[in-house]
């Protein structure tokens, strides 16, 4: 299931289905600050790119320390179609009152930034900290589809993909994307 909506001269495309399959520049990681893979969509990641994007991780958090929350990263894909991951960390939950709703949009927000800084025409993003990370959804929705619609026009995508997991959180993105974007 798939569908289309427009955010000025940009796509924005709300898929159902598994983000590791999505054949974009680039796909977005729910990682954690350790970039050394973990369960969810992180585990899903690290498992179709290969051994080698936890190398890849870790070398940067050897170097640079780990990644604080809000922030991206970009490693190459290794056996993925995506040609890289973006790696970014969104906040844990804990009651909306530790400048989470702000942590999550910088992670949106830096991870599209970071692919601008590439070049990059596409792109897919999982709904970050929707699992084990305990975001409200309905919240995370109207923040994630807010956050496209403010920085899609002038970044360099084209085709923003979003892949959500569960039929439910499928269409909880396309009604959110249809109260927002209409
Ligand atoms: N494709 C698309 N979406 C997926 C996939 C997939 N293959 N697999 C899961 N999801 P989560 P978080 C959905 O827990 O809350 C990891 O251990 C899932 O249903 O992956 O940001 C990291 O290492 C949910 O809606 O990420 C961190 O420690 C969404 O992706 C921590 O979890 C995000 O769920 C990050 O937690």
């Amino acid at each position: 299931m798939k569908e289309l909506f427009k955010i000025e001269d940009k796509e924005l495309i709300i898929v159902q289905g598994d983000i590791t399959k999505a054949e974009v520049d680039a796909i977005v990681n729910a990682a954690n600050p350790q970039l050394a893979g973990g369960g969810g969509v992180d585990g899903a990641i690290h498992r179709a790119a290969g051994p080698k994007l936890k190398e890849a991780g870790m070398k940067w958090v050897k170097e640079n320390g780990p990644l604080p929350t809000g922030e991206a990263v970009i490693t190459p894909g290794f056996n993925l179609k995506a040609k890289y991951v973006i790696h970014t960390v969104g906040p844990i939950y804990r009651d909306g009152r530790h400048n989470e709703p702000e942590l999550l949009k910088n992670a949106y927000k830096n991870s599209l930034k970071l692919a601008s800084e590439h070049n990059l025409t596409t792109i897919a993003f999982p709904a970050i900290s929707c699992g084990v990370y305990g975001y409200p959804k309905e919240e995370a929705a109207k923040i994630s589809i807010s956050v496209l619609k403010e920085c899609l026009p002038k970044s360099t995508i084209k085709k923003c993909y979003f892949y959500l997991f569960s039929e439910d959180m499928y269409k909880l993105w396309v009604e959110t994307a249809k109260n927002i974007l209409k």
